[in-house]
């Protein structure tokens, strides 16, 4: 079993549903049990001109390998209406391996730790719900030092999932 965690993120078509779907989805994961849900929280696009995001993540105990676990998560976008147009474009559903146990990957479709979760709020600090404050990332990296380095700027908390969830 290993603990990995799992940013989600939506602007388009109820982000908010959007995110609820997504978490009964990973539930549903194979070889997988669902450990956490962060509150989910909400920011301007980092891209100007595109709805508002919904941000949280997720945390699952898996033995599924890294790859097995990318084609579920793609194959969980895709029925919920992901299309891939240009990078970084409004999405009905965005799911991100951020950290997969200590594993260091890099490999053609799948980098791990998630490039740029350091300088990213709205994957940090519900990270930061789930995760120990003292999780060293697999590259050496401390969550407490990229928390200090990233401030809570332009994230508005939601009301937790469990409560958003009932
Ligand atoms: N994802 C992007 C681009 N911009 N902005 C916010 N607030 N949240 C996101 O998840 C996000 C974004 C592409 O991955
Ligand atoms: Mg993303
Ligand atoms: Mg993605």
């Amino acid at each position: 079993m290993e603990r990995i965690y799992i940013g989600m993120g939506s602007n388009l078509a109820e982000p908010t549903e959007q995110l609820r779907s997504a978490v009964q989805a990973l539930a549903q994961l194979p070889q997988s049990t669902l450990a956490g849900v962060s509150a989910f929280y909400q920011s301007d696009s980092l891209l100007p001109g595109q709805p508002r995001y919904t941000n949280a993540v997720a945390a699952i105990d898996s033995t599924l390998a890294p790859l097995q676990l990318l084609d579920a998560l793609q194959a969980i976008e895709l029925d919920q209406g992901r299309e891939r147009h240009e990078r970084w474009g409004p999405r009905t559903l965005d799911l991100d391996i951020l950290l997969f146990g200590d594993r260091l990957i890099d490999e053609p479709r799948l980098k791990v730790p998630h490039y740029h979760m350091h300088a990213r709020p709205f994957v940090l600090y519900p990270l930061a719900e789930l995760a120990p404050a003292a999780l060293v990332l697999a590259d050496g990296r401390r969550l407490e030092q990229l928390l200090a380095d990233c401030p809570f700027v332009g994230l508005e908390r939601m009301a937790p999932f469990a409560e958003t969830n009932q």
